[in-house]
């Protein structure tokens, strides 16, 4: 078998490992507005640990995505913790302290005197707010740091562990398309489908089922493009839009996609308004020169280079400019 290539980050590894071994309670944190890596990363976390005999919650401050509820486990997910019931807390693929969520209303998340974290995470923008941080960028998902750490431990990976992985990491590298995608994501996507994972069910729930009112919603996006004077494709989602659609905030998810498929666009930005006030912005690019990351940071927000995003209070209103020629 061939050797996966990926620099590993040996010490954590093992600091985590015991660190795990060691506590008797567990709780795991997916970040806010949680995404299918965020969730296959922490039930398949769960699963195991639960299977060293460890009590073990899972948590996150906002409702689990459709996408994710076939996961098993996912049914039982906490949306309010006491961090102090806990010897050990877990977060996976919180690209910022920030995207803990909890952290607003416990403070001793942050705080290594106070609660013993260990941080697992894939984004550039991670400020490695754990006693443990075991963040790789070059990772395509936490899912397959995941992996990576299972086997570091000898840890069995279970065909349901192995869905709720292919999952995560099947979703980061929008199957398979985005340019994470090397050849040591798709050797542990095969491992992982070679373990039971159930991938075909990965694939229609993720990139497959589209709801009609949200097809009608992305019809208001598409409509609305336009490309602006450097070169960036730019749409809007307003509250009304999803009330004439009858669709929400989430129905948006993996629409990004398609409006970063024109040729010679520089980059593509979603700006939404998301009915709780706030406006929510989606950043992509094809190209190696441009930094979104970067640009998401000067509106609060972070990511990766060829995809970020940033969250800041406020409506959205639209301008057209027209001339008499
Ligand atoms: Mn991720």
């Amino acid at each position: 078998m061939e050797k996966i290539k990926t620099h590993i980050h040996f010490k954590a590894f093992d600091q985590a490992k015991i660190m795990m071994l060691k506590a008797k309670s567990i709780l795991i944190i997916s970040h806010k507005n949680p995404d299918a890596d965020s969730i296959g990363a922490n039930l398949a976390l769960r699963e195991i640990l639960e299977k060293l005999g460890k009590k073990v919650d899972s948590a996150c401050i906002d409702p689990i995505p459709e996408n994710c509820t076939f996961l098993s486990g996912s049914d039982s997910y906490l949306r309010e913790i006491n961090p102090f019931q806990y010897e050990l807390i877990i977060s996976v693929d919180c690209g910022g302290h920030k995207l803990l969520g909890f952290h607003e209303k416990h403070p001793e998340l942050l705080d290594p005197n106070k609660t013993l974290l260990i941080n697992f995470d894939h984004h550039p923008s991670n400020d490695n707010f754990g006693l443990v941080n075991i963040v790789m960028e070059k990772s395509p998902s936490t899912c397959f740091i995941l992996y990576l750490f299972f086997n570091y431990c000898a840890w069995d990976i279970s065909p349901n562990m192995a869905t709720a992985m292919f999952h995560g990491l099947y979703y980061d590298t929008g199957s398979f398309m985005h340019s994470n995608t090397d050849a040591d994501t798709l050797r542990i996507a095969g491992r992982l489908k070679a373990l039971g994972g159930k991938h075909e069910k990965c694939v229609k729930t993720l990139f497959k089922s589209k709801k009609l009112n949200q097809l009608r919603l992305w019809g208001r996006v598409l409509e609305r493009i336009q490309i602006n004077a450097d070169g960036g494709l730019i749409s809007a989602v307003k509250n009304e839009d999803y009330k004439a659609t009858n669709s929400k905030f989430e129905d948006l998810s993996g629409l990004i996609y398609y409006l970063n498929m024109v040729p010679d666009t520089k980059f593509t930005m979603l700006i939404t308004e998301d009915m709780k006030g706030n406006i929510k912005g989606s950043l992509r690019t094809e190209r190696e020169d441009i930094n979104l990351s970067k640009i998401a940071g000067f509106l609060g927000g972070g990511g990766h280079k060829k995809a970020a995003g940033f969250t800041i209070p406020g409506r959205l209103e639209e301008k057209r400019n027209w001339t008499v020629m």
